[in-house]
């Protein structure tokens, strides 16, 4: 063995809130035909059914004045070159905001609009993001070694209406490319 320098990660310990009213695990089998290689969707599950993202929330009234927070926690990995990520949805109110705050890990914020508009955030240590009334979002963690860890807060009377996204899917999609995260048009999207 050669005496050269040497370095490696040392992936730092989840974010979890002192206080959880709710913790909520998403694994492999609850996200059927969010990601795009339902071969390879089918050949993990019958492996494993993985753990992809988990919440913590504290809870709060569901009525409007009232704003429910909590953490977020993407696992990295990958549907065959697609980044592990949430369901994502847009409120069912609509017409209401949300602001994330990243505490660990990288990734991105997919969002967009009943019209189309689409806009994909970096999030990294640090990073605020707000995601404005009507944009539908989805956090996906690129990096491999470390959890995309997220705070986030929104009006307590939102609710979340998954079934737009699982029906129709978001318009892009996040994939492991050769020189790192490449977005893509979702061929599938309608
Ligand atoms: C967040 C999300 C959380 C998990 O609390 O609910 O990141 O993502 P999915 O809800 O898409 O599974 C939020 O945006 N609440 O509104
Ligand atoms: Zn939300």
């Amino acid at each position: 063995m050669t005496d050269l320098p040497f370095s490696f990660t040392l992936p730092m310990p989840q974010v979890i809130p002192s206080r959880v009213d709710n913790h909520i695990e998403r694994r492999l089998s609850e996200m059927r035909g969010q990601f795009f290689d339902l071969e390879i969707y089918d050949k993990m599950l019958a492996t494993e059914d993985q753990l992809i993202y988990e919440v913590y929330e504290i809870k709060r009234p569901e009525v409007e004045g009232e704003l429910l927070m909590g953490v977020s926690v993407v696992h990295p990995g990958q549907v065959g070159k697609e980044f592990f990520m949430t369901k994502g949805h847009f409120h069912s109110v609509l017409a209401t905001s949300e602001i994330y705050y990243c505490l660990r890990g990288e990734g991105y914020m997919m969002m967009e609009t009943p019209e189309g508009i689409t806009s994909i955030e970096p999030l990294s240590p640090g990073k605020v993001l707000y995601v404005p009334p009507r944009w539908a979002h989805r956090s996906v963690c690129t990096s491999r070694l470390e959890d995309l860890v997220t705070f986030f807060a929104y009006p307590a009377n939102a609710g979340h209406d998954y079934g737009t996204i699982e029906q129709t899917g978001f318009r892009k999609l996040i994939f492991d490319g050769v020189n790192g995260p490449e977005i893509v048009d979702n061929p599938r999207c309608h």
